[in-house]
């Protein structure tokens, strides 16, 4: 009885954020589209209304740019400029984005966000067959997906070390992390007069980025815009352990969506593997059993403990003794998990900079623990997923399905009816999951660890 009304709960949070076409994470904070919100509510939509999870993918993949990019917001023009900073008027995407190939019917971002969308489309498909094969939901989007990874891998991976670097904090998606301080230092801030922020008219300053902070993002898009959004060194390049893991489990993805419409997938799952043994190679550090970021500006690697480091627990062929150490890792002391703390926090609770409210410094995030739940899962940590798995339920319903929560006494922060959160818990609900259980993929001939970006379709 109690998860029917968790569910029924979960199910009009997202009826109220859907605008018709898609979903915003936010009536208040964000009344626009954002891409790897939608691919996570997706995941969860699928449970409830397989036409409106497929459509919630389809529009965001209509705004994707000629080069392939897809962009991490797409404006709604029926919102007020005034609503979300930065607005379209900041990205001017139909004209600086114009040798992109942004389209000219849709305001969009030029920024990306993670790559969690082949993942989404394919376990979408899995919720009703039937249907995905009568709408040509896979042959439509397979295309698509397949030209969104290749852009990744051809025009980001500018140092040929088989690993995508983000060019801002905003699309690896956990915005104020510490493990961006030191990158971030270099960058000169935009002066504070010359823009205007409209988070702060929704939540409290002390929960959000600081002003300089901001004054950096505002800067790094700018620099990016006023080149044209062309891909080359910049001032922030930074190789990320979640961004390149969900890359990597949504190149497996893809070799499945390939071969559901009739194209041989075993080079996606090898392009996964080789970006699996890229992350090891480049990110994991065997000494503190953790995955590290590295900043590509000084190739050194930055020692946060940020849950970004767990996320390559998701990936199936993860060499065991590297997914144990993650696993220690998570129930150790920098995160807590199984002890201290109800959630896996953002980032380390002994670090200087943790924080258990402000904007991904310490609190805990639902996206972040359910790929942690479906990491244990993956590595038959089954205990473990279960107890992470009841908490995340508990804490969604007692907080109204808060954006973030404090990872200690589970107090909501944030927005509330945020999409994902309820989302989440609609897939964690849902007993249908479990055909979903990330099963180990088979294992490619060829796992070297050389680094290619060659397009499978071309190959
Ligand atoms: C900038 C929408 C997005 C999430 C991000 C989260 C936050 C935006 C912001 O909200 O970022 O993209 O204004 O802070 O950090 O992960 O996708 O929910």
């Amino acid at each position: 009885m109690r998860a029917k009304l968790l569910r029924d709960r979960a199910v009009r949070v997202l009826d109220t954020n859907w605008t018709g076409a898609s979903t915003v994470p936010s009536r208040t904070l964000y009344p626009h589209q954002w891409s790897w919100d939608s691919a996570f509510i997706a995941i969860g939509l699928r449970h409830v209304s397989p036409p409106r999870a497929q459509q919630e993918l389809e529009t965001l993949l209509s705004a994707q740019w000629g080069d392939g990019r897809v962009p991490h917001i797409v404006f709604n023009p029926a919102v007020e400029p005034a609503a979300y900073f930065p607005s379209p008027d900041f990205w001017r995407s139909s004209t600086a984005g114009l040798a992109a190939g942004a389209p000219s019917t849709v305001q969009t971002s030029g920024i990306v966000q993670p790559p969690v969308h082949a993942l989404a489309a394919w376990l979408v498909h899995r919720a009703d067959p039937e249907l995905s094969r009568s709408r040509g939901f896979l042959p439509r989007l397979f295309p698509k997906l397949a030209a969104w990874h290749d852009y990744l891998l051809r025009r980001r991976d500018l140092h040929g070390a088989g690993l995508v670097p983000v060019v801002h904090p905003w699309e690896q998606g956990m915005d104020n992390s510490p493990c961006w301080d030191a990158p971030l230092s270099r960058v000169t801030p935009a002066p504070p007069g010359t823009f205007r922020r409209a988070d702060l008219a929704h939540s409290a300053a002390d929960d959000r980025p600081t002003d300089t902070d901001y004054g950096r993002y505002v800067r790094l898009a700018a620099d990016y815009r006023d080149g044209a959004y062309a891909d080359g060194p910049g001032e922030f390049a930074v190789e990320d352990p979640s961004f390149n893991a969900l890359l990597a489990a949504s190149e497996h993805a893809l070799a499945q969506i390939a071969a559901e419409t009739g194209v041989a997938g075993a080079a996606w799952h090898t392009r996964a593997e080789r970006l699996t043994a890229a992350l090891v190679r480049r990110l994991f550090d065997p000494a503190a059993g953790m995955f590290f970021c590295r900043d590509l500006r000084d190739g050194a690697l930055v020692p946060e403990f940020g849950v970004s480091g767990l996320i390559p627990l998701i990936l199936p062929t993860l060499p065991r003794e590297v997914a144990a150490a993650l696993v220690r890792t998570a129930h150790g002391p920098h995160f807590g998990l199984g002890g201290a703390v109800r959630l896996v926090p953002s980032h380390d609770l002994r670090g200087a900079a943790f924080d258990p409210r402000r904007y991904w410094r310490g609190p805990a995030w639902f996206n972040t623990n359910w790929l942690v739940e479906r990491g244990l899962r993956q590595h038959g940590e089954h205990a473990r997923a279960a107890r992470l798995r009841a908490a995340l339920l508990d804490t969604a319903g007692a907080t109204d399905f808060a954006e973030y929560v404090d990872p200690y006494t589970g107090a909501g922060y944030g927005a509330r009816g945020f999409g994902w959160t309820a989302a989440l818990t609609l897939d964690l609900l849902s007993g249908a999951r479990h055909e979903d259980a990330p099963e180990a993929v088979p294992q490619p001939p060829d796992v070297s660890s050389s680094a290619s970006s060659e397009s499978p379709a071309q190959s």
